[in-house]
């Protein structure tokens, strides 16, 4: 494929505004450090061609993907040898995630592949026979050294999504700015002169991470002032906090405007219309900023629209991101589909769309239940689920599998093949036992397959992450389903997202104490504005579960 032609070469201040270098290799969702950066008032100039990197004044790489697939999609482009160059001349760098990782040597991600090589040492996997892989969500940092980055950082909580790290030794010890723990200690910043990465992402750590970016932004112009390293004080370890997310369903109603809707064990109309709760920027917007951990839009009409053609769900996608700095979930309609004029787009072109709009990750329903039921047919993993193929390009943690089971009661578990338990809440004939059975379109059809089965070959898909909703508990405000959340968390070691029925801040204690999900969605009390995120938060930091 030719190149494109460089972009001009020149002064990096335009206008009066700073130009910050992006490398950005086309292979997820940069949209959002792209916002980011706007937002602190500079404007972005992409990397065309290896020459743009020699001529940047500040260069940021947000890697994406795989180890593999971004040194390989890196060497491919010519960029391998100038990146070098540039970081050994210690230029004015930062990398974010995958753009830390690869300063590294190697990584067992994609063995045999050389990283960067300019931090000795090796990128390895969690160890998920004790912890949920990937470590997804808000942790905190423990500095190591002073650093103008930190001029405005009060030691907020910041948002991680991996499931490889670096970790310290003798070798690297110069290079260590801050670690975190999760389950062990690992590298979660470096820094030597000009050059730095993290393996959190600042352009969706809120407020924090935003005055984290603009420490390298205006770097030069900043007095330190925020957290300091401190190297008499005590380190203690620090934890990854439960998350709270708010879930806004998604669709056109009756006239053809796109709302915020929301249902009753998931009908979502009310004296035949569709309940109209608000718009959905304006109320990502307003959940952004009372504090949710994450927002994730269901497009609930997805799977019989083609979402490629629901240009106003990408537009919100694209709206939102420009206003709120924690991550976007996007789920709807994310299979393969042949338009009207007989043109075939794959799963993956479709989840591509939505990363380009800025999608963090996807969310796939009703694809899952067939790609599993496939599976199971076959015996055999083929690489062509959706799953399969958008965990490949984008990397499991940007693949979250959203499930819509019931409750089916039997008597005894003989009754079924299904994974069954003995229920505390038993059914309309005192069934004492049930199974949760998959749906697909929304629930409108039941398949045989059962939640505990589908979350496990999921995961074994590629599956990053578990949004487990329940048709029963939606929308009646009487708490989550427990047995449901526990049966499926104790089968996967990727982490659980618990969904459906929250109607107080007492459900969310419940839920976090009684089955190790590592996140909360609720809707209709959000939406309805009868319980704050705020209250939500309260109630659980003073029964000692750790939140953001
Ligand atoms: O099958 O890949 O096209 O994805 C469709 C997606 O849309 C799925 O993730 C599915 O969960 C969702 N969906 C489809 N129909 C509905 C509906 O309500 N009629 N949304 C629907 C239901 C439940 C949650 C809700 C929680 C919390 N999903 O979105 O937000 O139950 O609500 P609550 O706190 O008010 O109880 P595909």
């Amino acid at each position: 494929m030719p190149r494109p032609a460089c972009s001009p070469a020149g002064r990096a201040i335009y206008d009066g505004i700073e130009m910050i270098t992006l490398l950005d290799y086309g292979a997820g969702n940069v949209r959002s450090v792209r916002n980011a950066i706007r937002k602190l008032g500079y404007s972005v100039r992409d990397v065309s061609c290896p020459e743009d990197i020699l001529q940047a004044e500040k260069l940021i790489f947000p890697g994406v993907g795989s180890f593999g697939n971004a040194m390989t999609r890196l060497r491919d482009e010519g960029y391998v040898e100038p990146l070098r160059q540039y970081l050994n001349a210690g230029r004015p760098f930062l990398g974010i995630c995958l753009g830390l990782q690869t300063l590294f040597d190697g990584s067992d991600e994609s063995p045999g592949i050389p990283g960067l090589g300019l931090i000795p040492g090796h990128v390895s996997r969690f160890d998920d026979s004790v912890l949920s892989v990937p470590h997804i969500g808000w942790n905190g940092i423990n500095i190591r050294k002073d650093s103008a980055l930190f001029s405005g950082y009060q030691g907020e909580r910041l948002y991680f999504v991996h499931s490889y790290r670096g970790v310290r030794d003798e070798a690297n010890s110069d290079w260590i700015l801050t670690t975190t723990n999760y389950g062990e200690e690992f590298i979660s910043g470096v820094e030597k002169g000009n050059v730095a990465a993290f393996q959190f992402h600042p352009e969706k750590s809120g407020d924090a991470g935003l005055g984290i970016l603009r420490g390298f932004l205006g770097a030069d112009a900043l007095e330190l002032g925020g957290a300091r390293y401190d190297p008499g004080a005590e380190v203690a370890e620090t934890r990854l906090a439960k998350r709270i997310i708010a879930c806004l369903d998604v669709r056109a109603n009756d006239e053809g405007d796109l709302v915020v809707t929301k249902g009753d064990q998931y009908d979502v109309r009310e004296e035949g219309q569709v309940r109209n709760l608000g718009k959905p920027v304006e109320l990502a917007r307003r959940y952004f900023e009372e504090g949710a951990d994450e927002i994730t839009f269901l497009n609930i009409t997805g799977f019989r629209d083609f979402p490629l053609e629901d240009q106003p769900m990408l537009e919100v996608l694209r709206l939102t991101s420009e206003k709120v700095f924690v991550p976007l979930t996007i789920g709807g309609g994310i299979r393969e589909y042949k338009d009207a004029d007989g043109k075939y787009y794959s799963a993956l072109d479709v989840a591509s769309e939505y990363f380009r709009s800025g999608a963090d990750k996807i969310s796939i329903g009703s694809d899952a239940v067939y790609a599993v039921e496939e599976y199971r047919r076959l015996g055999t993993k083929t690489g062509k689920s959706a799953i399969e193929q958008i965990a490949e390009v984008y990397g499991n943690q940007a693949v979250v599998v959203s499930i819509d089971p019931r409750r089916v009661y039997v008597r005894s578990p003989g009754e079924t093949a299904r994974h069954t338990i003995k229920t505390a809440v038993p059914g309309p004939g005192g069934e004492a036992y049930c199974w949760f059975q998959c749906t697909v379109k929304g629930g409108r059809e039941g398949r045989d397959v059962d939640a505990v089965e589908l979350a496990g070959i999921c995961e074994q898909l590629g599956a990053g992450e578990i949004l487990l909703n329940s048709i029963d508990r939606d929308g009646t405000g009487i708490g989550f389903d427990t047995e449901l959340v526990r049966a499926v968390r104790e089968a996967v070691s990727i982490p659980v997202i618990a969904s459906s029925g929250a109607g107080g801040v007492q459900h969310f204690t419940e839920v976090f104490e009684n089955t190790g999900a590592e996140a909360a969605l609720a809707a209709g009390i959000f939406h309805r504005k009868e319980v704050p995120i705020a209250a939500v938060k309260d109630h659980l930091r003073g029964t000692g579960i750790v939140v953001r």
